[in-house]
């Protein structure tokens, strides 16, 4: 199996003004991302998960990459427990997209774990390919619209009719409903978190279009 490795200038501000030549290599960094398949995050274990890390990490996902998270320097990290806690503390609290981020701890000086980074980047790499079978989704479906219907539109229910995932790399779904443009962000959320969570898509982005079904009234 083949890899095409891609390294790309650090993203993070290292003074206040950004000069140039900076702004040139953030935008090749921006176009690798668009390129690429999966995006490895390398973040420094020291100093774990800070502001512009979670930038970047919920833009690869909005790009619609496979991120995984490489927590880098793990041989000069004192307490490595508590850099485990606090780096999930900083994944739970922050979007609901970054939950469930795959990362790995490694130390690029002394080639630790760089293997386990390869397995994970593989196995982020089958989630982002995968594909889910209309029938199961439709039952998935019905039992989402029974614990929380969507919202009702001057007294009518917005009946969720049919889903399918027209695509993958990332997984995108297909939702027809009576009133698409009715239906509330926060509904499509709770839609693509429960796709998330129920079909274990971690660190993978996930793509709803809702359209409108042919006879809204039926
Ligand atoms: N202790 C420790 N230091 C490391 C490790 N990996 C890199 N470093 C150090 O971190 C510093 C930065 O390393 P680089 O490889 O230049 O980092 P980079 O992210 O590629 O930097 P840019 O490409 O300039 O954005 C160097 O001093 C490295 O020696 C590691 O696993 N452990
Ligand atoms: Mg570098």
């Amino acid at each position: 199996r083949k890899f095409k490795l891609v390294d790309t200038a650090g993203m993070r501000k290292r003074t206040k003004g950004i000069d140039a030549i900076e702004k040139m290599s953030v935008e090749d960094s921006l176009r690798a991302i668009r390129l690429a398949q999966i995006v490895i995050l390398v973040i420094d274990g020291t100093d774990p998960m800070e502001k512009q890390d979670v930038q970047i990490a919920s833009h690869v996902i909005e790009e619609g990459r496979a991120l995984v998270v490489a927590v880098n320097k793990w041989d000069s990290v004192e307490d490595r427990e508590e850099t485990l806690d606090q780096l999930q503390y900083k994944f739970d609290t922050s979007l609901a997209q970054l939950k469930d981020i795959p990362y790995q701890t490694l130390s690029a000086l002394n080639g630790k774990n760089i293997n386990k980074l390869l397995d994970r980047c593989l196995w982020v790499y089958d989630i982002w390919n995968m594909r889910i079978k209309t029938a199961g989704l439709n039952k998935w479906l019905a039992r989402m619209e029974s614990q929380n219907p969507a919202p009702l539109i001057s007294g009518r229910s917005n009946r969720l009719k049919y889903i399918t995932q027209i695509k993958t790399r990332p997984p995108t779904f297909a939702l027809w409903c009576a009133r698409p443009e009715k239906l509330a962000d926060s509904y499509k959320r709770f839609l693509i978190n429960g796709l998330r969570r129920d079909y274990k898509i971690p660190g993978v982005p996930v793509r709803l279009l809702v359209r409108k079904s042919k006879n809204p009234y039926a």
